[in-house]
């Protein structure tokens, strides 16, 4: 059998078949994991730069490590990197853009007065490219986020500034929900906090919870645009306090029955998210996933197939959330060559959604509730050494991407024809 196809298609069926003996459909499987849309986040792109062309420093403790050549230095080259992953990766998929990334024709546009027009492109290309978006404030790489405060800043003005900021993002987003036909989620994530003791924890968050009312109090259709909050245990620069913390956004996000946005690098080292996701969907009416992998600290490395990413993806298809989760990516690594940095991460991540599919839930919730632990304990070991490979290659083959590592060879051409061309001179845009 030498035809790498039909060797795929081959070794699928025998999966199947094992898969069946324990009451597995493998085939429905595929088709769900196939609905399942992961949005890329466009900041592996090029280290969180964006467009702005102000020269202005990545901020808000966020810190990215190397310095790879051939990294997006304008709009078009992030859009070509953006392709080669989509085209190297399994399923519809969305992307997620920072308002840092608007197309500003090379004009000083301020954060406050930034509008759907300078999203068009985007949009247009997202249409052609048959991708949803997902938006993101920027409050941070900016003067007025310097003092490390922006929307419990005590000033009046800097809050008013950024407060507009995020009434502009939102209009955006709806704009992008508007034209792509599905909603796009709005993240809100600022870095406020103090290096050191501060002598009122209370006064900022009572400032943050009076912006972001602000922020919201226009009404906008949730078919069109969904606004989800981050919190944060500690950045750099922000170690002994965070204003937007796990309690005060599960706090806002339950009162105001908005998105709450788990990252996974932002918790106790030994904290999860995969065991919150069923607490918080009791009370916030939908989630938003930054999914990261922290190594020792938030540290964004790229997602790689570990434990927990298995345990989230399990959370998701055992609580069939679902609809009512939102997938997206937080990892950000100039080490290696970006574009498989996203295929990488992304490729993982549906790889545990597939595993989760895979898994016999409904036998192994049964047997719980028989008090049969022993059972439970050696059934989900043993699935951990079924031919999950079989069908992941068989998805890959459906959807018409590179079967196991060949992804590599594309990306290795790329590199060769067009990142190892760019000089890391950042082109206006
Ligand atoms: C920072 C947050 C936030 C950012 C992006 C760029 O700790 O995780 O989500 O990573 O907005
Ligand atoms: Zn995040």
């Amino acid at each position: 059998m030498s035809d790498p196809t039909k060797k795929i298609e081959q070794t699928y069926l025998l999966a199947r078949e094992r898969y069946a003996e324990l009451g597995v459909k493998t085939d429905a499987a595929v088709e769900r994991l196939a609905s399942i849309a992961i949005s890329l986040h466009c900041w592996q792109g090029d280290d969180v730069g964006g467009f702005e062309g102000s020269g202005e420093e990545l901020g808000g403790g966020l810190a990215v490590t190397g310095n790879y050549p051939g990294k997006a230095r304008a709009v078009d080259e992030l859009r070509s990197d953006l392709e080669k992953a989509y085209a190297l990766i399994p399923g519809t998929h969305r992307l997620n853009l920072h308002a840092i990334y608007g197309e500003f024709s090379g004009q000083d546009v301020e954060r406050n007065e930034i509008g759907p027009e300078h999203f068009l492109g985007w949009i247009d290309w997202a249409k052609q490219q048959q991708v949803g978006l997902d938006f993101n404030p920027t409050y941070f790489s900016h003067e007025k986020a310097d003092d490390g405060l922006t929307l419990s800043h005590a000033d009046v003005g800097i809050r008013k500034f950024w407060i507009d900021h995020g009434i502009a993002c939102r209009k955006i987003g709806a704009a992008m929900g508007q034209a792509l036909g599905n909603p796009c989620v709005t993240n809100f994530w600022i870095p406020d906090g103090y290096k050191d003791t501060p002598a009122s924890r209370k006064a900022p968050r009572e400032r943050l919870t009076e912006s972001l009312d602000a922020i919201f109090s226009e009404k906008i259709d949730p078919q069109l645009n969904l606004d989800a909050v981050e919190c944060k245990l500690f950045g750099i620069g922000s170690e002994s306090y965070v204003v937007g913390s796990h309690e005060f956004y599960l706090g806002y996000a339950i009162t105001r029955q908005k998105l709450l946005c788990l990252d996974a690098g932002h918790f106790h080292p030994t904290e999860v998210i995969s065991d919150k996701i069923s607490s918080v969907l009791n009370y916030v009416p939908e989630l938003l996933l930054h999914v990261s992998r922290g190594v020792r600290w938030d540290s964004d490395h790229v997602v790689t197939l570990t434990d927990e990413l298995l345990a989230i993806a399990q959370e998701l298809v055992r609580g069939d959330y679902l609809n009512r989760v939102h997938i997206g990516l937080d990892f950000f690594d100039a080490s290696i060559n970006r574009v498989a940095a996203w295929i990488i991460g992304t490729r993982n991540m549906i790889k545990a959604l597939l595993m989760a599919l895979l898994e016999p839930t409904e036998q192994l919730k049964q047997l719980e509730l028989a008090g049969d632990f022993t059972s439970r304990l050696a059934l989900m070991e043993e699935q951990k050494s079924l031919p999950f490979g079989a069908v992941w290659d068989y998805y890959c083959l459906k959807s018409g991407v590179s079967i196991g590592s060949n992804w590599l060879k594309e990306v290795k051409q790329y590199e060769k024809d067009v990142l190892s061309l760019r000089s890391d001179v950042s082109a206006a845009v």
